[in-house]
């Protein structure tokens, strides 16, 4: 069998795509790894006659290490298409067949690394944290946001309300729950059109926001609701990322036509990233959403919320959203899921101040209904920007007081 083995070989990193999988076999690992870097690049389960020393040795993967259950593969910048292709390409070398192979038990993506000239062919965020910031008048403290809940069941109009009482409270930002779309009970357009009213109103109280319609859909409806969405008002778009593909966020962010800010979420990454022996960690997703254009991605809530994760993992996220990439612009991490104001202390000590906090049941399950809610969650980060405890914090600011003692601190 040909060997793709070239173990402690030092290669030029602006001409590889270097990839870190752990794997699960009962093949030895120097086996097992040679399989994938044959599948995944000019090799199969036999040698081929029709296949020469050359193609190997130009577009052969390397496998460049091997640590226990973790191997590293360097697969050629060249392996990869340009100009079209795209992620679903990328995708294909580096988590396609080889999650399938029958001697490998488990495997899982961990991370990738990409080179120079495979970032170029990105354009990255248009709006990023800065740019999110500047529309929503925000320069310093995180965003704070809902997610109008009940997710499904609200008509146009009653979403619009919670829309305006959310921002009433304080709230930077709400959305459109990963769910909704365009159900007979809330017409996409109606909705849109009501929420932009209301944002329109809090404008003109003085209070900026945004909210994200999700436009999610078939690959080729996607842009054309995208434009009506926005022709209707909408000041931001939501997209799911997993269930639309990668290859849907990079479509919005690089239309000319789209000028507002896509907000990423991620329903349904738990099928890949919660085995951890198996499937494709979130790390790969976040550098592929940045490289694709997403503006705010969900990154999990630091260990604190209902979605299972860890801190580390997502402080991994959150750093791979705010670090130098390739000159592209910040992405906003998005910490949601399960967020009361009694856990945002702890998760901005971790956070820092570059992030978007989230809560939907956490604001409309406030005793006093969506706008103390919203003043509660705010409230909650005010003190967390301060350093200031929440409970001290509470003594002079009853809606976090009254959180506090119905969901409690972390
Ligand atoms: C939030 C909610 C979101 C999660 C998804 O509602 O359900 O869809 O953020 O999880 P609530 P993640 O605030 O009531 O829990 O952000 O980890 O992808």
């Amino acid at each position: 069998m040909t060997s793709y083995m070239h173990i402690g070989e030092d290669i030029d990193k602006d001409a590889f795509v270097i990839c870190d999988y752990r794997v699960t076999t009962n093949l030895p690992m120097d086996k097992a790894a040679n399989s994938i870097a044959a599948e995944q690049s000019t090799g199969t389960w036999t040698d081929l006659t029709t296949t020469t020393e050359k193609i190997i040795d130009l577009y052969g993967a390397r496998v460049l290490n091997i640590d226990k259950d973790m191997v590293r593969i360097a697969y050629p910048a060249d392996d990869f298409s340009i100009d079209i292709g795209g992620v679903p390409q990328i995708l294909s070398i580096i988590a396609g067949n080889l999650f399938g192979l029958e001697s490998i038990h488990k495997l899982r993506l961990e991370d990738v690394s990409f080179p120079k000239c495979i970032m170029d062919m990105f354009k990255g965020p248009k709006f990023g944290v800065s740019g999110l910031r500047k529309e929503l008048d925000r320069p310093d403290k995180p965003l704070v946001g809902t997610i109008v809940k009940p997710k499904i069941g609200l008509p146009p109009k009653e979403t619009a309300e919670y829309v305006y009482e959310s921002g009433a409270g304080g709230l930077t930002n709400s959305k459109d729950d990963e769910t909704l779309v365009n159900q007979k009970f809330c017409p996409i357009e109606d909705r849109t059109v009501a929420v932009a009213e209301a944002l329109d109103r809090l404008k003109s109280e003085g209070h900026s926001m945004m909210h994200a319609i999700n436009v999610s859909t078939n690959g080729d409806k996607i842009l054309e609701l995208a434009e009506k969405v926005q022709s209707w008002g909408a000041k931001e778009l939501m997209v799911d990322v997993i269930t639309c593909g990668f290859a849907a966020v990079q479509a919005l962010a690089e239309d000319p036509s789209i000028k507002v800010p896509i907000h990423v979420h991620r329903t349904m990454h738990g099928a890949l990233t919660r085995d951890p022996l198996h499937g494709i960690a979130m790390l790969p997703v976040t550098k592929l959403v940045r490289m694709c254009g997403g503006d705010a991605l969900h990154i999990g809530t630091l260990g604190v919320g209902k979605m299972s994760g860890n801190s580390v993992h997502d402080m991994q996220n959150l750093t791979w959203c705010l670090n130098d990439m390739n000159g592209f612009r910040t992405m906003m991490p998005v910490c949601s899921g399960g967020v009361y104001p009694g856990m945002i202390g702890k998760m901005v000590e971790i956070s820092g101040m570059d992030v978007q906090i989230q809560a939907g049941g956490g604001v409309a399950g406030h005793p006093g209904g969506v706008r103390k809610g919203a003043m509660a969650m705010c409230q909650a980060v005010d003190a967390a920007y301060e350093g200031i405890e929440a409970q001290t914090y509470a003594e002079t600011h009853p809606e976090l007081k009254a959180a506090l003692s119905k969901w409690g601190l972390k």
